[in-house]
């Protein structure tokens, strides 16, 4: 049986609805897209809350933005998770940041590793002194037809056992899990965990508890100089990072001291401005 079919990972689960409907692709486009179409599809209602789709390969992994999540077969997480909160809009930004502690807790957990969170959904840890991404998560929300009520998608992908020879050449350092603990990982235990912490966060959530004081204790690059780049005004902007705010914006303090809230975007360390 392979290690992330249902059999093997129902057993391995401690959760009650997250990943309890569960289903394992060896090859898929991908998991967000598959799910997607599933959801809206004439019987989509009926699939629960906290479904899990996920593949041992994806054709075409996707990022934000048209990127590319690249991963070879046999090496890593990727999967999608069907979440239907009922909460008010202002809300729905916490999910991102449940999502990524989600993924920091565990692999602190299975893989004995310090995590750290890279704004706005990047989960890295230090390799030689540097911060590299080995897990990417992208949200992705609709409604599945008029009047219907809205879900979200959360598309998690997690670098576990890759050789170093076959890390992406990506924007930012990328590496994965047992580069990074010196051992390969159940890709199975650390999934269990997971879905695990991203329940009782999720539930946390739904009782009013903010995460984003747990996400920014996580965050790098706090009080350095940083670039923010992306949709919508303030592009280009740098200035100090200080931090996110109760939705998950990103905080930049710019020269003249002024603060600067960004919803989307991508941020780059940068330095200080030139003395005058
Ligand atoms: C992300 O986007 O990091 C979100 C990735 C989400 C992937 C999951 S897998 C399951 C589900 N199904 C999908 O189709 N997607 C989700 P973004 O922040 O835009 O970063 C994308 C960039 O990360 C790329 O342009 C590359 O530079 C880099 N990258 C690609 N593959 C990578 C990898 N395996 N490890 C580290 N970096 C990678």
């Amino acid at each position: 049986m392979h290690e992330l079919e249902a059999t093997a990972v129902q057993q391995a689960l401690q959760t009650a609805w997250i990943g309890r409907a569960y289903h394992y692709f060896p090859r898929v486009t991908s998991t967000n897209d598959l799910l997607k179409a599933a959801v809206n599809a004439p019987d989509g209602a009926t699939l629960p809350a906290g479904t899990v789709y996920l593949a041992d390969f994806q054709e075409s992994g996707r990022g934000r933005l048209a990127r590319r999540w690249e991963a070879p077969p046999g090496t890593s997480l990727l999967f999608s998770v069907l979440l239907r909160p009922d909460w008010e809009a202002e809300r729905l930004g916490w999910l991102p940041m449940i999502a990524g502690l989600a993924v920091a807790r565990a692999v602190e957990e299975v893989a004995g590793v310090v995590v750290g969170l890279k704004w706005p959904n990047d989960v890295v840890v230090q390799v030689d002194g540097r911060w590299h991404k080995f897990c990417g998560i992208l949200l992705e929300s609709g409604a599945a037809r008029a009047m219907s009520s809205s879900y979200v998608i959360a598309g998690i992908g997690i670098n576990v056992n890759l050789p170093a020879a076959d890390l992406p050449a990506a924007r930012f350092p990328a590496t994965g899990l047992m580069l990074a603990a010196g051992a390969p990982l159940s890709r199975r235990a650390l999934l269990a965990a997971v879905l695990g912490h991203l329940e009782a966060l999720y539930e946390a959530a739904a009782q009013g508890q903010p995460p984003h004081a747990a996400w920014r204790e996580r965050l790098i690059w706090q009080g350095e100089w940083v670039a923010v780049s992306g949709p919508g005004p303030g592009e280009g902007l740098h200035g100090v990072l200080a931090g996110v705010d109760e939705s998950g914006r990103l905080l930049l303090r710019d020269e003249d001291g002024r603060v600067h809230a960004f919803a989307a975007g991508d941020v780059s360390l940068h330095g200080p401005p030139p003395e005058p």
